[in-house]
């Protein structure tokens, strides 16, 4: 009686394949799935980008931005501690690159376009001029603002290039860096 497990087994065996058959079936008869890209299911919005700011030597400026397609541009939701109370320069950067204790490895800022430095609301600028963020008291600083300038795809996309708040405040002016003094914290924009 060696028969019965193993054809216990077998049976077993072509239950689960039948039921794995049916799962797979499931699928075609959903609308959707013939249509979403197995990739895209996750919480975050499509073609949303974010960076983790950390503090260079000597710095305790850290946070996170969050870029978001929007009506309009792109909408930057950022959260910095650490600052000192004011202004500080914020801008995306050529560069993707933090390794440098001082974050010059990230490169000028990023202006795809060759433009002078200026507001972000000015008639040229940098595609990376963010203008300043400002910190209260306590050190903590909160933008959420949309940049109509801003790209996440596309040959200006902003995607895997630096981000980088200043130690000062950017004047808009002076070339071609704003004159905002040391990188107090970089991190790498990222999709997602
Ligand atoms: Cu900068
Ligand atoms: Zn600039």
């Amino acid at each position: 009686m060696t028969i019965r497990p193993v054809s216990f087994v077998g049976g077993a065996a072509v239950l689960l394949a039948s039921a794995l058959a049916l799962a797979a079936q499931d699928k075609p008869a959903n609308p959707a799935a013939g249509v979403a890209k197995p990739a895209a299911a996750s919480a975050v919005v499509k073609g949303s980008a974010s960076v983790v700011l950390e503090p260079t030597q000597g710095s305790q400026v850290r946070g996170t931005v969050t870029f978001t397609p929007a009506a309009g541009g792109v909408r930057v939701v950022a959260d910095i501690s650490g600052l000192t109370p004011g202004s500080h320069g914020f801008h995306v950067h050529d560069k993707g690159d933090c390794s440098a204790p001082d974050a010059t490895s990230a490169g000028g800022h990023f202006n795809p376009g060759g433009t002078p430095h200026g507001a972000p609301d000015a008639e040229k600028h940098h595609a990376g001029d963010l203008g300043n963020i400002t910190a209260g008291d306590d050190g903590k600083a909160h933008l959420d603002q949309v940049f109509p300038f801003l790209s996440l795809s596309g040959a200006d996309s902003i995607v895997g290039r630096g981000f980088i708040v200043h130690a000062g405040k950017d004047d808009m002016t002076t070339q071609p860096t704003g004159n905002a003094g040391a990188r107090a914290a970089c991190g790498v924009i990222k999709a997602g």
